[in-house]
């Protein structure tokens, strides 16, 4: 027989080979629960992020950006289709996944605790959240776990068409009146420094980032991640040009890198534990969007079972 260690050097010299661990794949115990576990938060966070944007759906300003938003904002739907479906690979039930995001268990990007205030605030959220989520997610099209990998393929395709369209509402509200500009910057001044807190905390405070650096869950760290964002962003910015809200932020010529300020740590672990200034407001949206939604999945099922039934009779006529 063979015993787990041999099994688990087995395992890591696949990963290492770049060889995709499919479901059926024997895997230790603990790669599976942090997978269930991060692929989860991913696909409530996708189903939780539509909400900012979707309070602006009745409020765009014209009918080609209504037609946008709500492509995004169906598209962010199905993302979590195809993320719940990838943790479903590994042995848990959608229905106590949901259960978990409505009971508080599970955690969720502490981006969309954020309230959306202002039409640039949609388009802050396209350039910036959009935009971190890519830098994040592209790397992830690379994990060792296949179902994982290939949803994320076609996300980010996706998330690349969102950020764009972000950026270029931005962009015409930076060449139109003195109040557009002054709506932008003020978006750009509350999106940042929670743009950057979705990264994660710092590498020396990540429990995680090690074991699935290994395990070639992740590909990059959290603050590796981030500071190709800051690179990324300060250069767009100028195009923009707005100023991000940090006063420490400069070109560093030795390091090839822009330094940044320190992140409010405090207030991103306020947000993680649920007190942020729309947790409970998102949560009880789910929640009354799931009970609503209950006809529908009652009658995709009735459906199923129906048609189940008439071939059984048909084969059985057969
Ligand atoms: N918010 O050891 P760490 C999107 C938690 S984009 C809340 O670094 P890990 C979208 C973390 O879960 C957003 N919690 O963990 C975009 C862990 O808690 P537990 C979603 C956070 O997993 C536009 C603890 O802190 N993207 O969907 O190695 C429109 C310690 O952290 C956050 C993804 O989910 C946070 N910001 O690294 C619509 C991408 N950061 O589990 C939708 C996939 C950390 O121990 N996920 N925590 O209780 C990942 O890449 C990684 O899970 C993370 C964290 C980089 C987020």
């Amino acid at each position: 027989m063979t015993d787990i260690t041999s099994l688990e050097e087995q395992f890591q010299a696949k990963v290492d080979a770049e060889i995709k661990i499919e479901p059926k794949d024997w895997m230790p115990d603990k790669y599976r629960k942090t997978l269930i576990r991060q692929i989860s938060q991913h696909a409530h966070s996708e189903i939780v992020g539509m909400l900012p944007e979707g309070n602006w759906i009745s409020r765009a300003p014209n009918l080609r950006r209504k037609v946008g938003l709500i492509a995004k904002v169906q598209d962010e739907a199905g993302h979590g289709l195809y993320l719940y479906s990838a943790c479903e690979t590994l042995g848990v039930e959608r229905a106590d996944l949901i259960d978990q995001l409505h009971t508080g268990k599970a955690k969720y990007s502490s981006i969309f605790n954020y309230p959306t205030t202002t039409w640039a605030d949609i388009g802050a959220i396209g350039w910036l959240v959009d935009g971190a989520a890519i830098m994040n997610q592209v790397p992830l099209c690379r994990c060792s776990y296949g179902p994982y990998a290939r949803a994320m393929v076609r996300v980010c395709k996706e998330e690349s068409f969102h950020q764009r369209q972000g950026f270029e509402i931005l962009l015409t509200l930076s060449r139109g009146s003195d109040a557009q500009k002054e709506m932008l910057q003020n978006a750009i001044d509350r999106w940042w420094w929670p743009s950057m807190m979705m990264f994660g905390p710092s590498d020396g405070d990540s429990p995680h980032t090690a074991q699935s650096m290994k395990w070639k869950i992740k590909r990059f760290t959290n603050d590796e991640l981030r500071q190709k964002f800051v690179d990324v962003c300060a250069e767009q910015a100028k195009v923009l040009n707005v100023t991000l809200p940090d006063k420490d932020l400069k070109w560093n010529e030795e390091r090839g890198h822009y330094d940044f300020g320190e992140i409010d740590w405090d207030e991103f672990w306020n947000v993680v534990k649920g007190n942020g200034p729309c947790n409970k407001q998102r949560i009880e949206t789910r929640k009354k969007a799931y009970e609503e939604g209950a006809w529908v999945r009652e009658a995709a099922m009735a459906y199923a079972e129906k048609k189940r039934k008439r071939k059984e009779a048909a084969s059985s006529v057969a």
